[in-house]
């Protein structure tokens, strides 16, 4: 968490102007916590061979020698793919594809990436086609576009890979990713209802120096604009208040669920009731 604040010695010069105008600066930021979210999903391929199950790309080790039991292998059949599901829709940052190091990485090329969302393709992009290949013992890295959000992250062959044969194996495949703490937007003092003490409770960390701040600053974020500041309780009250506001922004109350946006704020830990 960072805080930007002014030294107590100049506030207690300052006259009320002042500390509010010093306090429309006082914000708190903190890096969201991301996680290979692969490791929890389910792994299937088009085929296997050779005993390389699906579940070997997502058991947390990257090592690619084949005999070592944790690269995956289907047959030689055209189109071959593999992926995994993570089981829900989460917020997803990076991709890191390793590949096998015993031999055979050209075979590693020619395919398409693909993360979707309830089967709707939301990313993809196709790589090495028809020449070169992710290096063997080498990995892969791309970084998705902001606000990527999907449940599936597939690859597979356009027909067979640029050595001309229809193996697929990879040593592991990360999901990095919003670690999937889940909270309501506006319930910024955590206890499961959005309401006027929400709003209470945010000028108070705002404005009182010393005052515990949110231990999930997506919940305060009502804007989800990625900022914990003033904007945010005066949006509570707009939207508690007045007549046509609209509500906040996923995961609006009274859901409590994932931030479909990678802001760079986070929760401590899921607040759901
Ligand atoms: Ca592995
Ligand atoms: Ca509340
Ligand atoms: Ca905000």
């Amino acid at each position: 968490m960072q805080l930007i604040a002014t030294p107590a010695s100049l506030c207690r010069k300052q006259t009320p102007l002042l500390v509010l105008i010093t306090a429309l600066f006082f914000t708190a930021s903190a890096r969201a916590q991301t996680t290979n979210l692969a490791l929890d999903g389910t792994a299937s391929q088009s085929s296997m061979a050779f005993g390389g199950d699906a579940s070997a790309a997502i058991d947390g080790d990257t090592g690619g020698v084949y005999t070592a039991g944790s690269v995956t292998h289907t047959d030689d059949l055209v189109d071959s793919w593999w992926q995994v599901d993570l089981g829900a829709a989460y917020a997803l940052e990076t991709l890191r594809i390793f590949n096998r190091s015993d031999c055979c990485g050209a075979r590693l090329s020619n395919f398409h990436i693909s993360v979707q969302q309830a089967s709707v393709e939301v990313f993809g992009e196709d790589f090495f086609l028809g020449t070169g290949s992710v290096p063997q013992g080498g990995m892969l890295e791309i970084s998705l576009p902001a606000d990527t959000s999907g449940d599936v992250v597939w690859i597979g062959f356009y027909g067979l890979n640029n050595d001309g044969n229809g193996y697929l194996s990879l040593a592991e495949f990360e999901v990095i990713g919003d670690d999937g703490d889940q909270f309501t937007r506006g319930d910024a003092d955590e206890d499961g209802v959005f309401n006027i003490s929400d709003a209470i409770y945010s000028l108070a960390a705002l404005f009182v120096i010393g005052t515990t701040q949110p231990s999930c600053l997506d919940s305060a974020d009502v804007n989800d604009d990625g900022v914990f500041d003033v904007l945010d309780p005066t949006l509570a009250l707009e939207s508690l208040f007045f007549a046509g506001s609209p509500p906040p922004p996923a995961p609006a109350p009274p859901v409590c669920g994932l931030d479909p946006t990678t802001d760079s704020l986070d929760c401590a830990a899921s607040i759901c009731p």
